[in-house]
């Protein structure tokens, strides 16, 4: 049972489209303080839970707080990152789930002022709080899940492997890096474009001159198995006679600043009028657009920038111009160098600019930093929706960098510009059971890491753990070492290890769908799963994958393997490449496994089994081919798999999973 608590009035989040029914009881389990809420931990407790966030798998000894930021580095001093997840577990003691549903910020210190002391608080008091605490850790979450609904579903294509860049500047540019991986063999199914395909980084353009005959260009890609995946940015181009700015303008679906014009913001277009998420019919006017990519064959995208992200605003630029003419006319002094410095750098996403626009939403004029955790959101929506309508037979890929409850069953998410850090390898792994948690199941980082440079073993020990990632893209920024694996030398490393993740995709996407059908976790920590083993429970560095197979992957540089922790006796499977070289029963305990750079070991629970595909260089290869089985089972022991055409929107249970009995 879950029941609802609200606090002061609420603004609705659609998080959750049936609420339960008010409870008139007291609220259970935390203190009403001043600031909000607060609870006294045990020892013992550990915290599951709030999605995208920095540091572990048990969030203890940090404060996070909500509010979608555009933040490129993530760094563990920092609190807030792209999403809004507001939902964490208390397991030890007492075991509990709450979710605080308000679209403001919110801050949730777990230990961070005193040691053993959970505090919540808000600026305005304003929240709807759901309780769930009726059985194990896992049955709190498919509770939960079930409460906010399904998880978004891509097509089968989007589990391959996608190749991203800031930016691929020309078609000939695509041409060629497809080329270079289909004549090596190296498998791919999608190639990224990033915002430099567009006409002066306007929304639904497409360059002519560096992209000529588009569509043609798209279906060539498609016939080379590739779909090509642009990238649709939150901001409008304010230019007269383009299309979407001039409908915006008329409709008056921007945000408006206090005086009723349109809110003026400074991203890579320059000036730049944010349409207004919140209002349904501007929704649905945005949403709709991207049907003029649809029409040129995409079936793909990803939506940046929608904390949304500010260079600067309008008025404050303005201001600091003003600022520069005055020092100008007068003698200098010191301070007025440091003050202008500081002036220009606290332009970006700047709370003062966020509490200087306004929604139309729901007929009411809202200030944005009301809702500002709203707005990824809702422009994932405008487009999930439209998607829905424009595509209705078939499945397209779309995630999101902003996020909030609720657009998990709109789209997919990436957890935004990492680093090429050791450090966010790991990182990558301990975000996955706590986004799933929260509702966002296909979701990944950029793998090899965004920000700076990456090195050849950084990005095949990320590879070795991407090929777990529901999203497996390999991204990079601007001005950093290229990252593509026909950078590197050891091209039959790269090629091996991709080609696993092409022989796992029959149990990766079965496991997938499982977790979206039954709202579960596709990866579990090890507490949800060995809840009484105490070395279990802190293990910080493995994930269960699916019901069946567990890994341990190296995130440390010059490592020639790792020390592992199995809870039970389980089979380690090594694949050199993509084919299996040593299979080892192993009873329970620590060990140190060596793994070399072209391996991936994973480690099969008891009872269990693993289908395989015989592999592919794209996911239409493997579609409805063969299976090879792993297994560390006894006659009778059943997996069930999930399979279907890749592409449908009808994706019932029954119609679509069989069991395979061993033996
Ligand atoms: O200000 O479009 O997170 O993936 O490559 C940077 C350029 C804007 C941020 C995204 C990143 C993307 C980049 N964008």
């Amino acid at each position: 049972m879950i029941r609802r608590y609200q606090f002061g009035e609420p603004i609705e989040t659609d998080a959750i489209l049936e609420k339960p029914e008010l409870c008139k009881d007291a609220f259970p389990y935390m203190k009403q303080t001043e600031a909000g809420f607060t609870y006294e931990m045990t020892e013992e407790d550990i915290v599951y839970g709030l999605g995208e966030s920095l540091r572990g798998i048990n969030k203890r000894g940090w404060i996070y707080i909500s509010n979608c930021t555009d933040d490129p580095h993530h760094t563990e001093e920092k609190r807030s990152l792209y999403g809004a997840h507001n939902f964490f577990i208390v397991s030890g003691g007492e075991q509990f789930g709450l979710f605080f549903d308000t679209p403001g910020k919110i801050s949730f210190d777990i230990g961070y002022t005193h040691r053993n002391q959970i505090q919540v608080s808000m600026e305005d008091k304003d929240c709807d709080v759901y309780v769930i605490d009726q059985g194990s850790l896992e049955e709190i979450v498919t509770s939960f899940r079930q409460l906010i609904g399904r998880s978004y579903i891509p097509p089968m294509w989007a589990f391959g492997y996608g190749q991203s860049r800031w930016s691929y500047g020309t078609a000939n540019e695509i041409r060629e890096l497809a080329k270079n991986y289909r004549d090596n063999h190296i498998p791919i199914d999608m190639i990224y474009m990033d915002i430099d395909y567009m006409e002066r980084y306007k929304d639904f353009t497409v360059d002519q001159e560096k992209f000529p005959n588009f569509p043609e260009f798209v279906e060539d890609m498609k016939q080379q198995k590739i779909q090509l995946v642009p990238i649709i940015d939150a901001g409008v181009k304010v230019e007269k006679g383009y299309d979407v700015y001039e409908e915006g303008i008329k409709n008056g679906y921007f945000c408006k600043d206090e005086e009723g014009k349109e809110f003026v913001a400074g991203v890579w277009p320059g000036d730049c009028h944010f349409p207004d998420m919140l209002n349904a019919d501007a929704r649905r006017w945005f949403g709709n657009h991207y049907e003029t990519l649809l029409k040129q064959g995409i079936e793909g995208f990803w939506n940046d920038m929608n904390e949304p992200a500010i260079f600067y605003s309008g008025k404050a630029i303005e201001k600091v111009f003003e600022q520069i003419d005055q020092i100008a006319r007068k003698p200098h002094e010191m301070g007025d160098f440091y003050d202008l410095r500081g002036n220009i750098s606290d332009r970006a996403n700047n709370p003062e600019d966020y509490r200087s626009f306004y929604h139309n939403y729901r007929g009411k004029k809202i200030r944005h930093d009301k809702v500002h955790n709203l707005f990824g959101y809702n422009m994932t929506r405008a487009a999930g929706e439209a998607l829905e309508q424009l595509v209705p037979q078939k499945r397209t890929l779309l995630f999101s960098r902003a996020s909030y409850i609720g657009m998990h069953r709109y789209g997919g998410i990436w957890t935004g510009d990492n680093k090429s850090w050791w450090s966010h390898l790991l990182l990558n792994l301990k975000m996955m059971p706590s986004l799933n948690m929260c509702g966002f199941l296909y979701t990944g980082a950029d793998l090899g890491g965004f920000g700076e440079d990456t090195t050849e073993d950084l990005l095949l020990r990320w590879l070795a753990l991407g090929v777990f990632m529901p999203l497996m893209r390999n991204h990079s920024a601007l001005g950093t070492r290229r990252q593509e694996i026909t950078a590197f030398d050891s091209t039959d490393a790269f090629r091996g290890i991709l080609k696993l993740r092409y022989r796992l995709l029959p149990y990766l996407y079965s496991e997938f769908m499982k977790a979206a059908l039954k709202n579960t976790m596709y990866a579990r920590p090890f507490g949800f799963v060995w809840q009484q083993d105490e070395i279990a429970r802190h293990v910080e560095d493995q994930l269960m994958i699916g019901e069946s197979i567990m890994i341990a992957p190296v995130y440390e540089q010059n490592a020639i393997g790792r020390m592992v922790y199995l809870p039970e006796e389980m089979k380690l499977l090594r694949f050199t490449g993509d084919q299996v070289t040593e299979e080892q029963t192993m009873q329970k305990g620590h060990y140190f496994i060596r793994v070399a750079l072209n391996e991936v070991v994973i480690f099969l629970r008891k009872g269990h089994l693993l289908p395989l595909s015989t592999g592919g260089e794209c996911v239409a290869d493997i579609l409805g081919k063969d299976l090879t089985l792993y297994q560390f089972a006894q006659a009778g022991d059943t997996y069930e798999l999930y399979e279907d055409d890749g592409v449908t929107r009808n994706m019932e249970l029954e119609e679509h999973v069989r069991t395979i009995v061993w033996g």
